[in-house]
């Protein structure tokens, strides 16, 4: 029966590859048990989709599959050569090693996913290298008549790669020779062979030139005889790329239904192709099940406008992006989990569409899974979970009155200023402290019920006060607690948000074996309770300092969050804002004077087509103002903000009018600021003046010559002294010796001024 998925998560149901790749890495397993355990997850993989027509083999990755393709393709940087065993060059490229820094690492579109950047720089000779997939593509045979084998395509590698796509073009004719190896290569291992090529790219605004490159590299490598390839498209639609692709020998196109409906367009073509439709309609990117009666009628609507036999039913993305399987849930409230549906979950739900769709009976379970699904929709359109209290108008009315504080930041500074009586660069950090054994330790001992409320907040309270005894001593200006009770802040608002629930198990890969627990928010957003303010307002009640209270935003939440697709996401956006508020409320009220309203995903939620993206940034500026917009002048409001290119985004940025932002600039350098410069941002800024991804401990002339490089594009009234990031995966060692620098080098220039 036609039916097509188009990756499978990696990880494992209990993070297996997680648990097997860190204890490879500590020594404590071998190679041959690093590869059994692989072998292992692959097979149950296999397993899950066996009555799916084509799955794929080679989605199966030990890191990320852009750096297989760096392998497979041979695109191995210069820098690397030096290590002999492919392993260890893998991990190097990977995750670093003592004589190397590791490639740098991206977010996949608009996704959570890292992937790895490969460099290709002017020069790259290409040695294509098959014998992974060999291996991976004659395990996977031996467990079903046909898998088809998962690249990442060329436009796409190309465009991911270090210079970007115009830069790289000279380089794609040597490219397509590489991949056509590879082909030939695969052509040789079997007769019915099928190769999917992933080009994401080709949804985002393709230029004409770009069109052209499509059209002559899937010229020329669909033409391989014995491959049935087809291109993959995804996270939006790519009617124009499909136009052309549509002239080539490929033998089918797949689509993005789901998030890309506007892919309709691109029909009428189709018919009169001789290709292969496969139609994404199962949602990749989100944990609802699927309406099945809606989703056949949207296949039947497909199929009067071109053979049912050329329609292959499939899941509109891989599903790399969501949790394995909602089925050992146990906390998941019992009227909600009926509604979720993850990786395994949604296999199930295209296998029996893409019988139904293809006239085929199903059997008893089936039967019964069917009957549940068209029941189960019905119930949560009608639950009182998504359409309560009347929220929706609230949410509405508040996206249209938003509006940004009313007094000028030029009124609002001096005010604030004569409050703090602050020192010139004042300093500060982002928020998070070390989170050492003894923090995870005492949160999981508490959230197992091993301990009580009690002793947990108590042993809380101890690691707060430490932490604040250290900034006092080191000089900090503005102090924070360190979020000790917080694994992940998204989590961690997740976890105390009405209308939201987080897994216990519902992991998805962000990079390499790190993985984050995603909030699902089912229903209508509120605060049933304080979230931050007992933390807070203890901090400060130890110290004379000023303390800063500390908030993820409502974009970041949004973002970082699988979201209810019932109502739009600009009044999701909008309810948690109003909850965020009213955190606000609570710490303004309880004398907290600078308040941080963290959006490390602002950035990242950027629709992938242009058009879309006024309506984004709207919604999403109007909701740090309901969050934020209410506060008294003399409160401060701090932003911060997790990468390193402003440029395309900086007028909004002026517009969500903090006080201050503080940003990630240290590995880009006064660049970054450019950005700044150019709008004549008049608010404050604390550059981070030293990048806390690495363990290095900075010096104190080091950090000086950071902060007066400033000097030369912001006016030092306006900056601020801080790390760029939260300290949460640094050790305490690195961290004290660095921040005592960062006081130092501070100090030093101030007494120049
Ligand atoms: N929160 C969320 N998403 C994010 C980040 C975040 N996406 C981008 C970036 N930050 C990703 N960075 C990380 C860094 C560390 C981890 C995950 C993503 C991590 N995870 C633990 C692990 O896999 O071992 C999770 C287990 C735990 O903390 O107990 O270390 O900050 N939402
Ligand atoms: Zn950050």
């Amino acid at each position: 029966i036609p039916s097509v998925i188009l990756g499978f998560p990696r990880i494992g149901e209990n993070r297996e590859l997680k648990v097997t790749l860190e204890s490879y890495w500590a020594k404590k397993v071998d190679e041959n048990t690093l590869e059994e355990s692989a072998s292992k997850l692959r097979q149950t993989h296999w397993g899950i989709q066996s009555n799916i027509a084509l799955a794929s083999s080679n989605d199966f990755s030990f890191y990320d599959g852009m750096l297989d393709m760096i392998e497979l393709l041979g695109a191995i940087p210069e820098r690397f050569a030096d290590i002999a065993n492919p392993r260890a060059r893998y991990f190097a490229m990977a995750r670093g090693d003592e004589n190397h820094t590791a490639l740098s690492m991206l977010k996949w579109f608009n996704t959570n996913y890292h992937y790895l950047v490969p460099e290709l720089g002017e020069g790259m000779v290409f040695a294509p290298d098959t014998t992974k997939l060999k291996a991976l593509y004659k395990e996977s045979l031996a467990h079903r008549r046909v898998p088809k084998i998962q690249l990442v395509g060329p436009l796409t590698f190309l465009a991911l790669s270090d210079r970007g796509y115009e830069a790289n073009r000279g380089l794609l004719n040597a490219l397509l020779v590489a991949y056509g190896e590879v082909l030939k290569t695969v052509a040789s291992w079997g007769s019915e062979l099928y190769v999917q090529f992933d080009e994401p790219i080709l949804a985002l605004d393709p230029s004409s030139e770009r069109l052209q490159d499509a059209k002559k590299s899937y010229d020329y490598l669909a033409s391989t005889p014995g491959i049935k390839s087809f291109v993959a498209t995804y996270f939006a639609a790519s009617t124009e790329a499909t136009e052309v692709l549509l002239q080539t020998p490929l033998w089918g196109i797949a689509l993005d239904f789901v998030h890309g409906e506007e892919n309709l367009a691109s029909l009428p073509s189709i018919a009169k192709s001789d290709k292969v439709l496969i139609a994404g309609v199962i949602d990749g990117r989100n944990v609802w099940a699927c309406d099945l009666g809606e989703r056949l009628e949207f296949l039947n609507q497909l199929a009067t406008k071109l053979p049912r036999e050329r329609i292959y039913p499939s899941t509109s993305c891989s599903l790399l992006h969501l949790p394995y399987s909602v089925a050992p849930e146990a906390k998941i409230p019992l009227e909600v989990k009926p509604w979720l549906a993850f990786a395994k979950e949604k296999v199930k739900e295209l296998e029996i569409l893409s019988k139904r769709f293809a006239g085929v009976k199903l059997g008893a379970e089936e039967m019964e899974w069917e009957r549940l699904n068209l029941e189960n929709a019905q119930k949560r359109r009608d639950s009182k979970l998504t359409q309560n209290r009347g929220d929706h108008s609230t949410a509405k009315i508040a996206l249209q009155e938003a509006k940004p504080r009313t007094t000028p930041f030029k009124e609002r500074i001096a005010l604030q200023e004569r409050r703090f009586k602050l020192p010139p660069l004042p300093t500060t950090t982002i928020g998070s402290f070390p989170q050492d054994k003894e923090v995870r330790a005492l949160r999981l001992a508490y959230k197992k019920g091993e301990i009580t409320q009690d002793i947990y907040e108590e042993g809380m309270r101890a690691h707060i006060k430490a932490c604040i005894e250290f900034q006092e001593e080191a000089g900090f200006d503005v102090l924070v607690h360190g979020e000790f009770e917080r694994t992940d802040m998204v989590e961690y608002f997740g976890e105390l948000l009405e209308g939201a629930l987080i897994t216990q198990n519902g992991w998805v890969q962000s990079y390499g074996s790190r993985c984050v627990k995603p909030p699902v928010i089912y229903g209508d957003v509120s605060r049933p309770k304080e979230m931050t303010l007992s933390w807070s307002r203890y901090a400060q009640s130890l110290t004379s300092r000023l303390m800063k209270g500390m908030l993820t935003g409502p974009v970041t939440i949004l973002n970082w969050s699988f979201v209810r697709d019932d109502i739009p996401r600009s009044e999701v956006c909008a309810q948690i804002a109003l909850a965020i508020k009213e955190e606000i409320r609570d710490l303004e009220e309880a004398g907290i004077a600078i308040i941080q309203v963290d959006e490390a995903a602002f950035k990242e939620g950027y629709p992938l087509k242009k058009a879309q993206r006024a309506a984004y940034e709207e919604f999403a500026l109007k909701s740090f103002w309901i969050a934020t917009s209410s506060v008294k002048d003399e409160t401060q409001i701090h932003t911060h903000m997790c990468y390193s290119v402003f440029d395309d985004i900086i007028t909004t940025i002026l517009a969500m009018d903090a006080d201050v932002i503080t940003i990630e600039t240290a590995r880009a350098g006064n660049r970054l600021l450019e950005a700044f410069k150019k709008v004549n941002y008049d608010k404050q800024i604390g550059p981070g003046i030293y990048d806390i991804h690495s363990p290095r401990i900075p010096s104190v002339e080091e950090m000086k010559r950071q902060i007066l490089a400033l000097f030369e594009v912001i006016d030092p009234k306006q900056i601020w002294v801080n790390p760029d990031c939260g300290l949460k995966t640094r050790g305490w060692s690195e961290t004290k010796a660095s921040l005592q620098n960062l006081i130092q080098a501070t100090q030093e220039v101030r007494a120049g001024l």
